[in-house]
């Protein structure tokens, strides 16, 4: 049987100017969608960058693109929630968990020190496990991942066996996990938002699963991070290929959890 078509579609705004005129990252956004849902997927990215709590963008792209590459399905990192009382706390389980994941200590501070100096990028930083360094050269862009989305009626199906939230914001970050942590080169993932109002973030790994924690920063604050620990000498460019272009459909069975 063939397959229905799917298209890329991205959203990403700024204010005081474009990203490249270096105006402020308001939002992005990407979903996969057919033809025939198009007006419905373009319109929830022009919303959702429209009304941000960043601020109100003056520039705003939005494009589609078909995807003509086989796409894979892949099963939804497992997700638990840490309940911490501070950002000291949710800090410091968010450094034993990437421990937990390999990373060694002062790999994590590297980490953590190239994020303050690039935070406001729209996309992800790159560090390599071995060094701590940044390995993309992706400068104030970062490495945007893309191509990757949840059917609404699976995601449900999925929310509802487990009692979670059917929050667009988690289903975003656990597609966003879930595409990242099933390719072999990474180690882990270390994340929360760059909305002043959202101070969840979390560590996610093919072993940890997505790892929420409540607390990841102050509330107010509009530095955001995602950092993606990499172990890939020989083949960074296909990896960020992985990212950028490869098509990945995260699919909820219940016979799986069983
Ligand atoms: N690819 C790479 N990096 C991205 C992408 C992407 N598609 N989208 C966002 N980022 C980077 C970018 O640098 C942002 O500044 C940063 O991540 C945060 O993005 O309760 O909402 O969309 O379980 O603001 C996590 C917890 C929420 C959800 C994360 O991130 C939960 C969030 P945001
Ligand atoms: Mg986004
Ligand atoms: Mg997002
Ligand atoms: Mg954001």
């Amino acid at each position: 049987m063939q397959e229905e078509k799917y298209y890329s579609v991205r959203m990403r705004a700024a204010k005081n100017g474009s990203h490249e005129q270096g105006g402020k990252h308001i939002s992005g956004g990407e979903i996969l969608s057919t033809f025939s849902d198009m007006r419905h997927a373009v319109n929830a990215l022009l919303e959702k960058g429209l009304t941000h709590s960043r601020g109100k963008p003056d520039f705003m792209q939005i494009q589609f693109e078909a995807i003509d590459e086989p796409i894979k399905r892949v099963k939804p990192l497992q997700i638990e929630s840490n309940e911490v009382e501070s950002v000291e706390i949710g800090q410091a389980l968010s450094w034993r968990l990437l421990e937990k994941a390999g990373i060694q200590e002062q790999i994590i501070e590297k980490a953590y020190k190239h994020m303050t100096e690039c935070s406001g990028i729209r996309g992800a930083l790159l560090i390599d496990v071995h060094s701590g360094e940044r390995m993309d050269d992706r400068k104030e862009k970062g490495v945007r991942v893309s191509r990757m989305d949840w059917l609404n009626t699976n995601f449900e199906k999925w929310a509802d066996y487990y009692n979670n939230p059917k929050n667009l914001r988690v289903k975003e970050a656990l597609v966003l996990a879930t595409k990242v942590s099933e390719h072999p080169a990474t180690v882990a993932e270390l994340c929360w938002s760059d909305d002043p109002e959202y101070i969840t973030g979390y560590v996610a790994s093919k072993k940890l699963g997505y790892q929420r924690i409540t607390k990841l920063k102050e509330y107010g604050d509009e530095r955001g991070c995602r950092i993606f620990f990499v172990d890939c000498l020989e083949d960074l460019k296909e990896y960020i290929h992985y990212l950028e272009k490869e098509t990945i459909l995260v699919q909820w069975e219940e016979e799986d959890d069983k």
